[in-house]
């Protein structure tokens, strides 16, 4: 699948500070130490009702991450999927009268372009879930052959005891994993399940669904976390700096996805991080498909919205807080692009240097927005009178908010 166009990341002077980000699996700040090319993957949309705030939010912490990243001078290489087959889309098509495939295509335009607009740098490799399948189901055979995989009425489960490590991405009790299995995607009440927490690697094929050749396996279609599994090893390998989404991946995605991989190669961390976005709701509720309290980015972007108050909307709260996105969310952040878009038109403003700093400094800490915005307002309000003024600081000022924020003055 291709992905979409890049916008330029602008150096900026000096060098940029390593990242400090929280760590769902250990549950605190965590100094990550990539190499030169540092590793992500972003598990990405499932294509039906994109984009909508949240899934911006969501992909907006992702970004920075990486802006971080290449500040420093190393290279990212970013993997992102689509999952283009999956029962909440295959419903979808159902209850619409549409054919799936189209569904997922157009919807899939439509990121694409919204990410163009809000200038998300884009994924090396952007794969969607039906390429992958030749490449999952071996992978699903591995694990059958280990040991690590059984067969129930055709479909194939994934047995969680496999992984000695099962459990500490989320750190949840079986309790609570069991709620969260249910209301996920997972299955735990289905009998004959040796756990109810086994998530299924391989459905066999139903009638009316679409089916691919499974090899031994038989004909069926994949499992969701085994896919991000396949293409994260396919591109990244394990140990791969962070796996990156929003809360509602912690578990069971993120956690049966890293037992996947370290059940198939022995090896552990599938991912050195796991970073995760809070959710964005609407009106007190999560906004979500399934309620359909949706903001989309193309909407108020035909409504006439500049996408980079868009951006700023969304930085404008921390990633990991859950928050609401309102009209007066939108409002602040088109007055503050008018504040900026004013400073850096001037010749001149104070010194860009300890600005650049700053921003730096925020972003480099678990990806304070907050602190970002506000060391930019501070410098936007200056007056021609406070003195200290520096030619050319505002193109300085305009070349960081890009870079590091993303935001175009
Ligand atoms: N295709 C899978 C991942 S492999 C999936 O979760 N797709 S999704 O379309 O449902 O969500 C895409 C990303 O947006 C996920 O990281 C998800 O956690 C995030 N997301 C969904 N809703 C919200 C929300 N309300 N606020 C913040 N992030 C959200
Ligand atoms: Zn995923």
């Amino acid at each position: 699948m291709h992905a979409w166009p890049a916008s330029d990341v602008p150096a900026l002077p000096g060098k940029g500070r390593d990242l400090k980000i929280h760590d769902t699996a250990t549950g605190g700040p965590v100094s990550l130490d990539p190499g030169p090319v540092a590793r992500i993957y972003v598990c990405g949309i499932t294509p039906y009702d994109a984009t909508h705030m949240g899934h911006a939010a969501t992909y907006n912490a992702f970004d920075l991450v990486q802006r971080v990243w290449l500040d420093t001078k190393r290279q990212v290489h970013y993997v992102q999927n689509v999952t283009d087959v999956d029962d909440p889309l295959l419903e979808r098509a159902i209850r619409d009268g549409q054919d799936w495939t189209e569904l997922a295509e157009r919807e899939t335009a439509l990121f694409r372009e919204d990410m163009t607009a809000l200038r998300m740098l884009p994924p090396q490799h952007y794969i969607g879930a039906v390429e992958s399948i030749p490449g999952i189901v071996p992978l699903v055979e591995r694990l059958r052959d280990k040991g690590a995989a059984y067969e129930l009425e055709g479909d194939v489960y994934f047995s969680v005891e496999a992984d000695p490590h099962f459990g500490e991405v989320s750190g949840l009790d079986a309790d609570a994993m069991r709620l969260l299995s249910a209301e996920r995607g997972g299955d735990p009440d289905r009998p004959g399940k040796k756990n109810p927490l086994d998530p299924m690697l391989w459905m066999a094929a139903r009638e009316g669904e679409p089916s691919w050749d499974g090899a031994s396996l038989g004909r069926g279609r994949p499992g969701w976390h085994i896919e991000c599994v396949a293409i994260a090893l396919d591109h990244l390998g394990m140990g791969f700096d962070v796996q990156g989404g929003g809360s509602d991946l912690a578990f069971p995605h993120h956690e049966m996805g890293a037992s996947h991989a370290q059940a198939l190669t022995g090896e552990h961390p599938f991912a050195k991080a796991y970073v995760h976005a809070g959710m964005v709701g609407l009106d007190g509720e999560k906004m979500s498909k399934s309620r359909g309290n949706l903001v989309f980015v193309s909407k108020v972007r035909r409504d006439g919205v500049d996408p980079a108050a868009i951006r700023l909307a969304l930085h404008s709260h921390h990633y990991r807080s859950d928050w609401e996105w309102t009209d007066q969310v939108l409002a602040d952040a088109v007055e503050r692009l008018a504040r900026w878009r004013a400073a850096v038109s001037r010749p001149d403003g104070p010194s860009a240097d300890a600005l650049v700093e700053e921003i730096r400094e925020a972003l480099a800490n678990d990806l304070d927005t907050p602190s970002a915005l506000r060391a930019v307002d501070r410098w936007a309000a200056f007056q021609q009178s406070d003195g200290g003024t520096q030619e050319g600081a505002p193109g300085v000022v305009s070349r960081a908010v890009d870079a590091l924020l993303g935001v175009a003055l």
